[in-house]
């Protein structure tokens, strides 16, 4: 049968420079690359600095998932300097990451993924009537009216009339593989509208700890924000009223539009329960009730299951050195052995491109063709991120995040295999809003019932003096960060970093082949996708994005001569 190569480069509505490539044979996806397309060289940049201000250049890695490399980072210097944190500033952290993953999980579902399932052109068409029934069906969220949904249409209406499609540009409108009906197409434009309102709402919640959103402040010892229940200009009971308002809006908009909107779009897509891909999932665990030197303590739990496996889980531990690997053998990077895999403490990020020279018109999968590493457990390739955490915790046993899945699955009357595909992936990463603002109430009713009760100190500066530290030490910290398992290594010497690796998620997902010639998740994950128009491969998108990708966090390594990539091509 004729193959052809389709190219997808820059894969769009992203964080930063994903190049995909699929060799199609009739209308079936047979092989994969996945090519991060940026140099930045942040771990270079943190060479010799001081330890303490780590967090904001390794923060800068990332603009979506503002925090998490902050909160990953002081955690390594923590544990290298064992250094422990104020039960307050536990709690900060933990609501600051809960805040992070809501926000960027909403803006993923609605900005990022949903016109991968919602056709806009389509929405036109749709009785504004029905749109409202369909809404005061699934959800008492008041915007509802047939006014509202015709004043939303009308909106559309003005921007395709105008032919500048602005925020709707760039997309397949009208491919068979759209299902939903006009009005639920209508229901679907008129959140993402309301969401892109809602979700600088969420993040107020980072500018009261942190100061500001994006990259709030961060503090090795604790958390920069002094509590003061009676005081002006620290974190009073204003303030924290403000977050709880935060919270429970949070928790309106999850319970009443969010997830009532995942359900009715998936009940149009479930049959298409294909981009299950490597099924090895991992996930460090976070969100600690008591220490992050404590994973039993850990509400969202920590282990590895292989190839769907749910019987059994694995052991993760981050510091044994034949546990986590980084192999650069299909990447634009040298080791002395282009073959091994180095741990992180041991890690090395020297650039060495040897792709091709742009322009070109496909990659070499037999040659290095990504600034992404491919990080491994024990040799093999994981996916990351909300549908990992949520098998992990499933077979774990976790009673929540059981009933969450059971409950969703059975109201879109599919098993729970179905989990393993795209649809399941984008289904986790939904009901993971739920879980997060749950765990939002619990931190803020324990922050305040803790300050209540006396304690307000959020600082530990017990250590900050370097004369205290070891003339050698090295850590580990590492959070969940929205697109999954986030880990940040670190080595000092005489007070300086000695050196500094990052292992995100996307690293994980994006990852290219291996020594093996084992394929990353994204790669594995198209394989065997059916295309309905290889001309416009709508499907690869879909499964590619139901990931999230960030290319920024993945390669965390610009590129110099700014290469001319940013055209999307279909062979
Ligand atoms: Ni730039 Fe990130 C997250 C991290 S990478 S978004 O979430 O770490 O996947
Ligand atoms: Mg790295």
């Amino acid at each position: 049968m004729a193959t052809k190569r389709i190219v997808i480069d820059p894969v769009t509505r992203i964080e930063g420079h994903l190049r995909v490539e699929a060799v199609v044979e009739g209308n079936k996806i047979t092989d994969a690359i996945s090519s991060g397309t940026i140099f930045r060289g942040l771990e270079i940049i943190l060479q010799n600095r001081d330890p303490r201000d780590a967090w904001a250049f390794a923060q800068r890695i990332c603009g979506v998932c503002t925090h998490v490399h902050a909160l990953a980072s002081i955690r390594a210097v923590e544990d290298a300097l064992q250094i422990t944190i104020p039960k307050n500033a536990n709690l900060i952290r933990n609501i600051m990451s809960a805040t992070q993953d809501i926000q960027d999980h909403a803006v993923h579902f609605y900005h990022l993924h949903g016109f991968d399932w919602i056709d806009v052109v389509s929405a036109l068409k749709a009785d504004p009537a029905q749109t409202s029934a369909i809404a005061m069906s699934i959800s008492k969220w008041p915007l509802s009216s047939t006014s509202y949904f015709t004043e939303i249409q009308n909106k559309i209406k003005k921007l395709v009339e105008s032919g500048q499609l602005g925020i709707f540009a760039n997309a397949y409108w009208g491919h068979p593989a759209y299902k939903l009906p006009p009005e639920v197409n209508l229901l679907g434009v008129a959140h993402y509208l309301e969401a892109l309102n809602w979700q600088k709402e969420i993040v107020k919640i980072h500018a009261v700890f942190g100061g500001k959103n994006p990259h709030p402040n961060y503090t090795v010892g604790g958390v920069p924000s002094a509590i003061n229940l009676h005081s002006h200009g620290v974190i009073n009971m204003e303030r924290l009223n403000l977050v709880k308002s935060k919270i429970d809006e949070a928790k309106t908009f999850i319970e009443q539009v969010l997830i009532p909107d995942i359900l009715a779009i998936a009940g149009f897509y479930k049959n298409e329960l294909w981009g299950g891909g490597i099924r090895n999932y991992m996930s460090y665990g976070d969100y600690p009730q008591t220490s992050i030197n404590e994973p039993d303590s850990f509400l969202v739990p920590r282990g590895v299951v292989l190839d769907g496996d749910l019987t059994r889980v694995y052991e993760v531990d981050l510091k044994d050195p034949e546990q986590i690997q980084e192999f650069v053998d299909h990447s634009w990077f040298r080791y002395d052995n282009p073959d091994a895999g180095l741990h992180p403490w041991d890690g090395k990020t020297e650039p060495q491109y040897d792709g091709p020279k742009p322009p070109y018109q496909y990659l070499d999968e037999n040659k290095g063709y990504s600034w992404s590493k491919s990080p491994r457990w024990q040799g093999k390739p994981m996916e990351v991120g909300p549908l990992a955490r949520f098998v992990v915790a499933y077979a774990k046993g976790d009673e929540e995040i059981r009933h969450l899945v059971d409950s969703a699955l059975q109201k879109l009357d599919l098993p729970l295999e179905a989990l393993f595909s795209t649809l399941g992936r984008t289904l986790a990463r939904a009901l993971e809003t739920q879980h997060r603002v749950n765990l939002l109430e619990k931190f803020y009713k324990d922050l305040i019932s803790n300050i209540k009760a006396g304690d307000t100190a959020t600082f530990n500066n017990e250590k900050w003096n370097p004369e205290t530290w070891p003339a050698e030490a090295q850590g580990v910290g590492f959070c969940e960060a929205p697109r999954g398992s986030l880990g940040h290594w670190v080595k000092i010497k005489d007070g300086k970093i000695a050196n500094y690796q990052a292992v995100v998620p996307t690293t994980w997902n994006a990852s290219p082949r291996d020594a093996k010639k084992q394929l990353g998740a994204y790669e594995a994950s198209i394989i065997d996708t059916p295309l309905a128009n290889p001309e416009q491969p709508l499907e690869v998108l879909r499964t590619i994005h139901s990931f999230d990708p960030c290319i920024a966090c993945a390669c965390h390594l610009l590129d110099p001569q700014g290469h001319e990539l940013n055209v999307v091509k279909a062979y």
